[in-house]
This record gives C-alpha cells, sequence and structure tokens, in this order.
C-alpha cells in the first residue's frame, strides 16, 4: 500500500485547548503523526495539486482567512495561538469584519481550534498528502493511506472545528468527481461524527456520506450526527449516521459496520475514501468506545472486502503510546504485507 506524508505537517502546534472549561496541552499535537510515520514504514512525499481542489469545496474567503488569521492576530498585539470567543450565530448577518476576532468567529464552531503559526502551511500540506492517496488509487486501484494531519473531517466549507480546517475526505470526494467519477463513497470510522464532510456533502446524491460514531447525544459535536439526518434534495437518502452509545465494543460494533458497508456496496461507488479515526481505541484519552488493537485488522478486512479502491485518510486517535501499532494494525488488515 502507498503511504504518503509530508514533515511540514508537523509545523502545527496549537498550545492549549479549551477543553471541560479549562485549558489543557492541545490533544491533536506533532507526536502523533510521527508516531504513526514512525510505525507504517517507509512513506513518500505528496505531489503539490495546488488550491484549486481546496477551492471545490472551501469558500475563497474562508481559505483567505486560514492564510492571513495568524499574522492578523499577531499584528493585533497578541500573544500564542490565534482563537476566537465570539459566534454570530443569533441574528447572523453576512457582515464583512476586519477585526482578526470578529473573523476568528465568523469562520469557526467551536472554541478548542487555535490557529498556529504552522497551522495553514500544515493543513495544505495535510490536504495534499489526502489528494495523493486518492490520485494513487483512482490511477492504480487497490489502497493507499494518507497519514493527514492535521484531521479534516470537523471543518465546513466555511468554518474551523473540531482540530479541523481543510476538509480533506471532501476535498478528496471532489477532486474525484472532477476527474470524472460519478460515484463515491466516504465511510467515516472516526469516534467523533465528521459533520463538517457531512454538511459539505449533504446535498449532493452523488456522494455517499456514512458514518459510525458516538451518539452526538452524549458526545462531540452534539448538533450534527444524528440517525435521522439522511440527507436534503438531490442528497436525500445518501447521508446515513450510525450513533452507537458510550463503551461499544467490538461485538457492538460489528453490527453497524455491516449496516454501513450494505449501503456503500448498494451505492455501487468507484471510489471509497475513508475517514479513518483510532480514537475509537479503549485507551482513548477523549473517546469512549472499546476496541482493542487487535480489533483493528478485522475491521480493515471487512472494509477491504468491499473490493473498492480506497484512499484511507487519517483522522483522530488521540492515545499516542498506542496510536502507531493500531494504525499499522488497520493498514495490515487492509492490505497484508504491502
Ligand atoms: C477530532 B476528531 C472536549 C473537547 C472536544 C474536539 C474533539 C475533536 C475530535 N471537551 N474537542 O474527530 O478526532
Ligand atoms: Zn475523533
Amino acid at each position: 500500500m502507498r503511504r504518503f506524508w509530508d514533515p511540514r505537517q508537523l509545523d502545527h502546534a496549537p498550545v492549549q485547548e479549551l477543553h471541560n472549561g479549562g485549558f489543557i496541552a492541545y490533544n491533536e499535537n506533532p507526536g502523533r503523526a510521527r508516531t504513526i510515520a514512525a510505525a507504517i514504514g517507509a512513506t513518500e512525499p505528496r505531489a503539490d495539486h495546488g488550491e484549486a481542489p481546496l477551492l471545490r469545496v472551501h469558500s475563497p474567503a474562508y481559505i483567505a482567512f486560514l492564510k492571513s488569521a495568524y499574522a492578523d492576530w499577531r499584528a493585533a498585539g497578541r500573544p500564542g495561538d490565534a482563537a476566537g470567543y465570539t459566534w454570530p450565530v443569533v441574528g447572523r448577518r453576512p457582515l464583512d469584519l476586519d477585526r482578526i476576532d470578529a473573523r476568528l468567529g465568523q469562520y469557526s464552531y467551536d472554541a478548542s481550534t487555535p490557529i498556529a503559526e504552522g497551522t495553514w502551511s500544515a493543513a495544505y500540506w495535510s490536504a495534499q498528502t489526502a489528494l495523493s492517496a486518492t490520485a494513487a488509487v483512482l490511477g492504480e486501484g487497490g489502497a493507499a493511506f494518507a497519514l493527514c494531519r492535521p484531521p479534516g473531517h470537523h471543518c465546513g466549507a466555511d468554518y474551523l472545528g473540531g482540530y479541523c480546517y481543510l476538509n480533506n475526505a471532501a476535498i478528496a470526494a471532489e477532486s474525484a468527481i472532477a476527474a470524472g467519477k460519478s460515484r463515491v463513497a466516504i465511510l467515516d470510522i472516526d469516534y467523533h461524527h465528521g459533520n463538517g464532510t457531512q454538511d459539505i456533502l449533504y446535498g449532493r446524491g452523488d456522494v455517499l456520506f456514512v458514518s459510525i460514531h458516538a451518539d452526538p447525544r452524549t458526545d462531540y459535536p452534539f448538533y450534527w450526527g444524528h440517525a435521522d439526518e439522511t440527507g436534503e434534495g438531490e442528497g436525500q437518502g445518501a447521508n446515513l449516521n450510525l450513533p452507537l452509545p458510550r463503551g461499544t465494543t467490538r461485538a457492538d460494533y460489528d453490527g453497524a459496520l455491516g449496516e454501513a458497508l450494505d449501503r456503500i456496496a448498494a451505492f455501487a461507488p468507484e471510489l471509497l475514501i475513508l475517514s479513518f479515526g483510532a480514537d475509537t481505541f479503549s485507551g482513548d484519552p477523549i473517546s469512549f468506545f472499546k476496541l482493542e488493537t487487535e480489533d483493528y485488522a478485522p475491521i480493515a478486512r471487512r472494509i477491504a472486502g468491499l473490493g473498492l479502491p480506497t484512499a484511507i485518510l487519517m483522522e483522530g486517535g488521540y492515545a499516542v503510546d498506542a496510536l502507531g501499532r493500531n494504525v499499522a494494525a488497520f493498514l495490515e488488515g487492509f492490505s497484508p504485507r504491502s
């Protein structure tokens, strides 16, 4: 299996995040990518597909904001990383305000996703890594792994959140559609619902979004990921959420996975994009499923059994000590000895 990665993805290193009312060390840290890179063996550099594929998903104003936010924050005399504190929810109007704090609120939905000095560069190369894996499987079939970091599945067309800045899965899906594919499926098996991916593709019938995740009644991101969200317009029926309770073990997980795979098979996509989070692991510090290291290979084998060209994109996973072996186990299960 080809594996893509760019060391500039390490340059994104926010210091802290707001968590349950206090500040803690940032969970989505560079050590995550280092341990995965060390565990999966040789990687190859990504190609640079430029900004056009990003702009198929994200608004030009949002991209401009991401590029300049950290510099604007410093220019405003602020220390540390840029983070918003006011959101235009009530009485939201499309105002075009200059103040950095106003723009941080406008282009985000949570307070735990700061913009640090290397954020734009890391997010850009993370997306290029996803595009490279997608191009590889479109060209050659089989599976490829993109060591995306920062992750992508929580951010929308014009908002960041949940440690995510560019939606790698949606960018990959749109690149496949632009390359002439007529049906693409995204399977999201991160612990958290992929609200940004869902939001971006909600009205689309040519991209199926299926997600298995912690019930949003108990877990982030709360306001998306419920079972009654099934798509709208042409996308009606092309969104399947399979929320599971905290404490879910492999035995409980398997039923939902079967349902997800049946739906994907019925859709008959030409490409599968897998948003893979290893935060379903029992030892994850911010998540509450009970999957074990030895569960990842059989889960991967079942997904590989679809027989689809598959781009595997890294999303979450915060038990850094176990993360490398969990990801390696998954990839080995998906594509043995390659
Ligand atoms: C990103 B991915 C909890 C703060 C929640 C956001 C979690 C984002 C997870 N108090 N922070 O899906 O792994
Ligand atoms: Zn997650």
